[in-house]
């Protein structure tokens, strides 16, 4: 028997909410979580009395309707009449979502997120969804960072018992992870760079056009989510040094096509990279970082002993090393760091840790 109902209101049904979807179907708690609106960018369910929403059937009924999705003020109106508490759950990247998010936590309306955008654009909008005011909704967007490993939570938890952050250090982008691991890897490989971003992308590890990934932004979002939880002020992602690892010539072609095409031209810089590395007895590795005691943040290629955990990473994981002054041997945590099993899962998490403190 459930003790508590939590209404949920779900925007976005792609790669990431439809997992989302079926994951709330068979989540295991004892609060019963009643679908009450969800909504793509074209087309929307919303129960209109707040009963709940066929979890089941949400796929074709979404194809039925000729239901057009509400403006964010009449969404805000509608959840705010909820009789019920809300949890809002963004599964889109869209920019006005996350920016219309400080209206939502001032009706005490909470989210739980995947989308990197409000927690990692300007830092007023972080300064207001984080004020610690009682009557604001929680926010929790554990999935923002490395799909559903458990980083951000462990660091709030470091933060909030009193220990002091030293270094953030990891590799943050699925795509990239397994780029570099392909390339740069403890055992000979003579792959050139050009064909492993090319099967990346064939292999649906990279945005349709790479470029997107491999311009650092992605990661320079995410380390700056880490960087803030941490304490450090970083007012934007491109206000720290990104490595884009893009060559410059490409940066302004005007395809993904036309930037694979070409890409071959420039093996040779990353083959000398690569080498040097080594000789050196080292591997190439993408990295963000925050850096404490040099006061520093940064994304970049990087070169590690072949003995460095990151060295040994495979596939598309993530790996983060957190070193603090409890922790001087950095804790380490590693897994997958993409799909959309893993990020949905840890959405859900975040809805069900939430559902527990309304
Ligand atoms: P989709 O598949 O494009 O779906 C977006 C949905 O939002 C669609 O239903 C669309 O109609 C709806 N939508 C867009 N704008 C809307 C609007 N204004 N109103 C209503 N609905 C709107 O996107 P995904 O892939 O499902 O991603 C959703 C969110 O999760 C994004 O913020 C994304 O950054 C985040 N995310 C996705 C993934 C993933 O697996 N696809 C990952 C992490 C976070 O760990 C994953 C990953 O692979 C990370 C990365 N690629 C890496 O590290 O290499």
């Amino acid at each position: 028997m459930a003790y508590k109902n939590i209404n949920v209101a779900v925007i976005g049904a792609g790669v990431v909410g439809s997992s989302f979807l079926k994951q709330l179907a068979g989540a295991k708690s004892q609060i019963s979580f009643n679908l009450i609106l969800l909504s793509t960018s074209k087309k929307a369910l919303i129960s209109r009395d707040y009963r709940p929403l066929n979890l089941e059937s949400w796929e074709s009924d979404l194809v039925k309707t000729t239901e057009a999705p509400l403006s964010l003020d009449n969404l805000l109106d509608y959840l705010k009449k909820s009789p019920e508490p809300v949890i809002f759950v963004d599964n889109t990247s869209n920019e006005s979502i996350a920016n219309f998010y400080p209206q939502l936590v001032e009706n005490g309306i909470s989210i739980a997120t995947p989308n990197k955008k409000a927690f990692s654009s300007n830092l007023s909008l972080w300064n207001q969804l984080f004020s610690g005011k009682p009557s604001q909704g929680l926010v929790y967007h554990e999935a923002t960072v490395g799909a559903g490993l458990p980083i951000i939570g462990p660091l709030n938890d470091m933060i909030q018992t009193g220990d002091k952050i030293q270094k953030i250090e990891g590799i943050f982008s699925g795509s990239l992870s397994f780029i570099l691991n392909t390339f740069s890897s403890t055992s000979p490989s003579d792959h050139k760079f050009s064909d492993i971003v090319k099967s990346a992308k064939d292999l649906g590890y990279t945005e349709p056009d790479p470029r997107d990934d491999l311009n650092g932004l992605d990661v320079a979002r995410k380390v700056t989510i880490l960087a803030r939880i941490a304490g450090f002020k970083v007012e934007s992602p491109t206000s720290f040094p990104v490595h884009s690892l893009i060559p410059k010539p490409l940066e302004t072609v005007s395809s993904g096509a036309e930037y694979l095409e070409k890409l071959p031209d420039y093996d040779q810089e990353m083959e000398n990279l690569k080498q040097e590395a080594a000789e050196d007895n080292k591997v190439l590795r993408f990295v963000g970082k925050v850096d404490f005691p040099n006061n520093t943040v940064s994304v970049g290629i990087e070169k590690y002993d072949v003995s460095h955990p990151f060295a040994s990473l495979k596939g598309s994981d993530n790996v983060v090393s957190i070193q603090t002054d409890r922790y001087p041997n950095p804790l380490i945590i590693q897994g997958a760091g993409a799909g959309a099993d893993v990020t949905a899962a840890g959405v859900l998490a975040d809805v069900l840790k939430i559902a527990q403190r309304l």
